[in-house]
């Protein structure tokens, strides 16, 4: 059994203007995850910057940045056991190009800098960019009915 984890999982400006929302939403409910918080949002600088911080110095940075912040995003929560891999495994390599077909963007996105989504890389990622954007007590704790037909 894989330990039950959470990851943040963004639905990135080019997604919302898109109309992709809910094409992401369906790809992570019907894996069997399960939505702890959700929320849309206009994006800060100084979130913006904080989220990318590990990108600073690189040449895509601003672009990134400006990216970003320039319409609203969809912030998530999911969780289930692996979560945070079964998600990169879902929204496919940073490049669209490269990504495989039947990820979100591999089937959804041509283009590195608009690839759709963010999702953390790792547990510690995941930790840090869910603290990020989003308090405790925006976060439903529940367990779905159908989950003995998910899990052992
Ligand atoms: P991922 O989102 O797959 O974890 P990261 O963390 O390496 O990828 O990059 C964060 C974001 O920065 C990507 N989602 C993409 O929007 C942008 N990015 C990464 N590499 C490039 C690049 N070479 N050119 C333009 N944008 C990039």
């Amino acid at each position: 059994m894989q330990t039950r984890e959470r990851t943040f999982l963004m639905i990135k400006p080019d997604g919302v203007q898109r109309g992709l929302i809910g094409n992401v939403i369906s790809r992570m409910e019907k894996k069997g995850l399960q939505l702890l918080a959700l929320k849309m949002m206009q994006v800060s600088r100084d979130l913006a910057s904080r989220h990318y911080g590990e990108h600073e110095g690189k040449p895509f940075y601003n672009d990134l940045i400006e990216f970003i912040i320039s319409a609203p995003v969809v912030a998530m929560i999911w969780e289930g056991e692996g979560a945070i891999e079964i998600t990169r495994a879902l929204v496919g390599a940073t490049d669209p190009g490269k990504a495989a077909p039947g990820t979100m963007r591999g089937d959804l996105a041509v283009f590195t800098g608009k690839n759709i989504v963010h999702a953390s890389d790792s547990p510690a990622s995941a930790e840090r960019e869910i603290n990020l954007f989003f308090s405790n007590t925006e976060i439903c704790l529940y367990r779905q009915a159908h989950e003995s037909w998910i899990y052992q």
